[in-house]
């Protein structure tokens, strides 16, 4: 055993740690790798611990050396739940069907269900979230069909304005102190694609609305979808 012993600590002694690197350059690196890691996507949210809402997100471009720089800031004033529903009658994008999906874009922020397969009457009952900055604009909402070889097809879109939601919730205050009541309505017009008058309630302490709208810039098509609306610092 001591021959072992003595070639083992001879071995050691030989090559000695290499502190300059272990102390200045392998920080550095971690430093930079963590940053790239957690905020290549370029958002980064902030919790605040006192009411642990959602208040602001940073907007930092991708890292590529050092530490990032931080570009703006984005005042959030709630997260929409947007449950997509189904669709009927949409329209044909392959040989004799469709393989829908669905794709919500909210300024910045974009959104999508799964798709499914041959399938012109889709139910995907999926919830999508996003974020509304305090700018907002209408939520768009289109449908395309999935190809494998070439580019997905449209099927159609349609846009929701948020306002009637939004500051329907504003001027009733906290939902939760609400019995089950109707609080606003969003009305069909020849300028939108709803396919009736649709109602803002609050059910359950929670800010809903269902609305189904005929698809534009196609042969056919509804698409529904139920939103929850969930104001920050109220
Ligand atoms: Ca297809």
């Amino acid at each position: 055993m001591r021959p072992f012993s003595q070639k083992a600590t001879a071995s050691h002694t030989q090559i000695p740690p290499r502190k300059s690197d272990k102390s200045l350059s392998s920080p550095n690196m971690n430093f930079k790798n963590s940053w790239s890691q957690a905020y290549g996507l370029s958002l980064i949210i902030l919790v605040m611990p006192e009411n642990k809402h959602l208040t602001h997100i940073l907007l930092v471009p991708r890292v590529r050396q050092g530490c990032p720089k931080i570009i703006g800031m984005v005042e959030f004033i709630g997260i929409l739940n947007v449950k997509v529903i189904g669709g009927t009658k949409l329209a044909i994008r392959d040989m004799s069907s469709s393989d829908p999906y669905v794709v919500l874009t909210l300024g910045q922020q974009k959104a999508q269900t799964s798709v499914i397969k041959g399938n012109l009457n889709p139910v995907w009952n999926e919830e999508l979230k996003l974020s509304v900055p305090q700018k907002y604009g209408p939520l768009k909402l289109q449908v395309l069909d999935h190809d494998m070889v070439s580019k997905d097809d449209l099927m159609g879109e349609a846009e929701i304005d948020l306002q009637p939601m939004i500051n329907a919730a504003a001027s009733f205050g906290d939902p939760e102190l609400l019995g089950d009541i109707q609080i606003g309505r969003w009305l069909k017009s020849g300028d939108n694609a709803l396919t009736a008058d649709s109602a803002v309630m609050v059910t359950g302490g929670k800010v809903k609305q269902e609305v189904t709208l005929k698809l534009q810039h196609t042969e056919s098509g509804e698409v529904t979808v139920e939103m929850e609306w969930m104001a920050l610092n109220i």
